[in-house]
């Protein structure tokens, strides 16, 4: 074998090393595990040792030329950056995302990964996804799919469709967000839809699985600039008739942001939410404003089975926030999340760091609904958190009386 050759089989023998690597849980008996246990468990989810995917989980091929006159060096030609805010599905009995992968160049794509236990073993189909752009304007940047699987039959995408704001030439910041919508069924070739048409900016748009009132639902996020969201912020909703033509009627908001919260800047919905027993749940971001720039994290809530737009549980706080290596990255101090899986009661949460990498949390239905349903919400002020302090100390004193 030639020194190029060896060279080769040692990267690609380090690759699949990296791609079949166990993944290990970070929680025993309640307690964090690992070399830098942050916090105490909290018992409501499980996060695992390493990320699911990363820059060097991408294939080879997308970023090497193996021919010896070309690339005599074997250095990369293509350079990701990385691999984060996947959506999620159960495709063909193997856990999928629709990773957001970043190249060097900034521009993000979507490439589909699977894996047969949800946890390790992740491995990108050969090729990125194509996504048209339909009768649309080309995009410049395409981002953050939230993938649902339709009462239609459909797998729909929705994602960030980014464009130069054309108002603002001479700004070469200036973009605007609008919602691209995709629909397919092999997850290969996708039909691209009109964008959603709204009379301001849309990010972090999400697809309700079922017909509402015989139309397709969205949760929206209204935003007045690219990153503001101004005075349109919180999650809302809206019904439209026709999903090719997809329109904002009518919108209002069924999540707000609050003052002093973990949402008191933006929130978005995450993954198309989960239908149980008791009602729907909900996955959100939130973003609060800290001396250190924008902090992200995951919250959750439930709305009514028969009205996905009333809230029924707000459990206070955050639910999942970055520990450890995961604060540091491309954008610090941010967990996103915009795909989930449930099979068999078992929730697989895909959640992203610093928008660099994608990890997994597993938890269950049943934990999902204790922790919504018994967490106490937030009372907005310090006071009301200290009587809910208080609340649970009394009950406990009881409790050895
Ligand atoms: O950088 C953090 C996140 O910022 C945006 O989220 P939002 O629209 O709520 O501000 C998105 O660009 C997201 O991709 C990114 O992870």
């Amino acid at each position: 074998m030639s020194d190029y050759q060896s060279k080769i089989s040692a990267l690609r023998a380090a690759h699949e090393a990296l791609l079949t690597r166990p993944n290990e849980p970070m929680t025993e008996n309640g307690l964090s595990t690992g070399s830098v246990p942050f916090r105490l468990s909290t018992g409501i989810y499980t996060k695992y040792k390493y990320p699911i995917l990363t820059a060097e989980h991408t294939p080879l091929e997308w970023r090497y030329d193996f021919n010896e006159q070309d690339n005599p060096f074997l250095m990369q030609r293509i350079m990701m950056n990385g691999v984060f805010n996947a959506g999620a599905i159960l495709f063909e009995g193997k856990y999928t995302v629709v990773a957001r992968v970043e190249g060097a160049d900034r521009k993000s794509f979507f490439a589909v990964a699977q894996s047969d236990n949800g946890i390790d073993n992740w491995r990108f189909w050969p090729e990125p996804i194509t996504m048209p752009d339909g009768d649309n304007a080309p995009a410049t940047n395409v981002y953050d799919m939230r993938l649902t699987r339709h009462e239609d039959g459909w797998i729909y995408g929705i994602f960030c469709v980014e464009r130069h704001d054309e108002t603002k030439p001479f700004d070469t910041s200036a973009a605007t967000a609008a919602a691209g919508i995709a629909r397919t069924k092999d997850l290969i070739h996708w039909d691209r839809l009109d964008d959603l048409k709204s009379l301001c900016q849309q990010r972090n748009v999400v697809l309700h699985p079922e017909f509402v009132d015989g139309q397709y639902a969205l949760y929206t996020r209204p935003q007045d600039g690219f990153i503001e969201t101004g005075k349109g912020g919180g999650i809302g909703w809206t019904l439209t008739p026709d999903i090719t033509h997809a329109e904002v009627r009518n919108e209002r908001i069924i999540f707000s942001r609050a003052y002093h919260t973990v949402y008191e800047v933006k929130n978005g919905e995450g993954p198309a939410p989960i239908k149980t027993d008791k009602g729907w749940l909900h996955l959100a971001h939130g973003v609060r404003n800290t001396a250190d720039g924008l902090r992200y994290v995951l919250y959750m809530y439930m709305t009514a089975l028969d009205d996905p737009t009333r809230v029924i549980a707000r459990p206070g706080g955050w639910f999942l926030v970055p520990e450890g290596y995961e604060y540091i990255g491309d954008v610090m101090n941010v967990a996103f999340s915009n795909g989930w899986i449930e099979r068999d009661g078992k929730v697989f949460i895909y959640y992203a760091s610093a928008d660099t990498r994608l990890h997994v949390a597993t938890t269950t239905v049943e934990q999902l609904l204790d922790y919504c349903l018994h967490t106490p919400e937030d009372g907005l002020t310090t006071s009301a958190s200290v009587e809910n302090i208080k609340a649970l100390v009394a009950k406990n004193a009881s409790m050895s009386k």
